[in-house]
């Protein structure tokens, strides 16, 4: 299949902010426009062939869906670099289906990211460390999501395929949880999702499964029998301390690997990270010096994706 042009080349993505973690908990922290779009660029060009974008409001970092903060950042982006860009369709808590989904037909990337199921998504344990927060949204942020379902019903998830389908938009398929795999094939057999698929396999989140090798080989397990080992790619990402190991492991077992901001704010234990590039050159040389896989470029990454090409976009 198309992934095989990649030569065994590993695929890194750098997800440089995302919505988990707060302004408070990092001084690094991509917050402005500028900053997002300054820390995608410099992932790729230490290795990063995908950038897997979120915008914050740049008066105090919180999340947000503003389209003109995406419009802003793509440009950016577009403008110092051919970095394949896969916009967050996740979006951050409180945020609608409608709201998170805007940016597709709005900038038609050429590959969001697309939630395979409702789960809870608990950022509470945070709380258990005191703080002295610098923004007034950041606590009662964290504490909502104790009472809060990250809504990705059937409904939903046929309006995402259907969205992304219409504008050439790549789903990669957030699994969480070894049933977000199950729905992948449903959604597969249905005709909702084209084949073949890649997968973001999604570990350490509060709400779902862990991020010890026996979780790890499950989500793969599970998606080689319900899928067929070569029907679809995929890569891993995983919250917190967790994130280096099983990259690592991902790369050693054939997948591809997701490093950032968005999912581990350190480089070590107590040593933040101070630049998402900085985390993409720790995998990729991990990956190259241990498993003997190179980074692969954008432009191979578009050919074993298929996807549409960087002239295709709406930004
Ligand atoms: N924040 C990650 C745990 C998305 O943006 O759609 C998952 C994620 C989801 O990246
Ligand atoms: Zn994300």
């Amino acid at each position: 299949m198309l992934a095989s042009s990649l030569s065994g080349k590993v695929i890194i993505t750098a997800a440089v902010t995302g919505a988990v973690h707060t302004p408070t908990m990092s001084p690094y922290l991509p917050i402005t426009p500028e900053q997002i779009a300054d820390e995608a660029v410099k992932s790729a060009e230490a290795g990063a062939a995908i950038v897997h974008i979120h915008v914050r409001d740049p008066s105090n970092g919180k999340p947000t869906s503003d389209l003109e903060l995406f419009r802003r950042v793509l440009a950016e982006i577009k403008r110092r670099s051919d970095v394949v860009v896969n916009t967050t369709t996740g979006g951050g808590f409180g945020m609608t289906a409608q709201e998170r989904l805007a940016v597709v037909p709005e900038f038609r990337p050429e590959m969001a990211s697309f939630n395979m199921g409702s789960m809870n998504f608990g950022l509470y344990p945070y709380l258990s460390k005191a703080r002295e927060w610098k923004f007034a949204w950041e606590e009662p942020y964290i504490r909502a999501t104790k009472d809060y379902i990250f809504k990705n019903t059937f409904a939903d998830m046929e309006i995402f395929c259907r969205t992304m389908r219409e504008h050439g938009t790549k789903p990669e398929l957030e699994c969480y949880d070894v049933s977000h795999i199950y729905n992948a094939a449903r959604l597969l057999s249905e005709g909702t999702l084209e084949g073949p698929v890649h997968m973001q396999f999604v570990l350490g989140i509060t709400g779902g499964i862990g991020s010890s090798m026996e979780d790890l080989l499950m989500m793969k397990q599970t998606a080689d029998r319900l899928l067929g080992a070569d029907r679809y790619t995929w890569s891993v990402a995983a919250a917190g301390r967790h994130q280096f190991g099983s990259c690592l492991a991902a790369a050693g077992l054939g997948g591809h690997t997701r490093v950032g901001l968005e999912d581990n704010l350190y480089m070590s234990k107590g040593v933040y990270a101070r630049t998402n590039a900085e985390q993409v050159s720790k995998i990729r040389t991990m990956v190259q010096e241990t498993t003997g896989r190179e980074a692969a470029s954008p432009d191979e990454v578009r050919t074993a994706l298929g996807l549409k090409g960087i002239g295709a976009v709406g930004f």
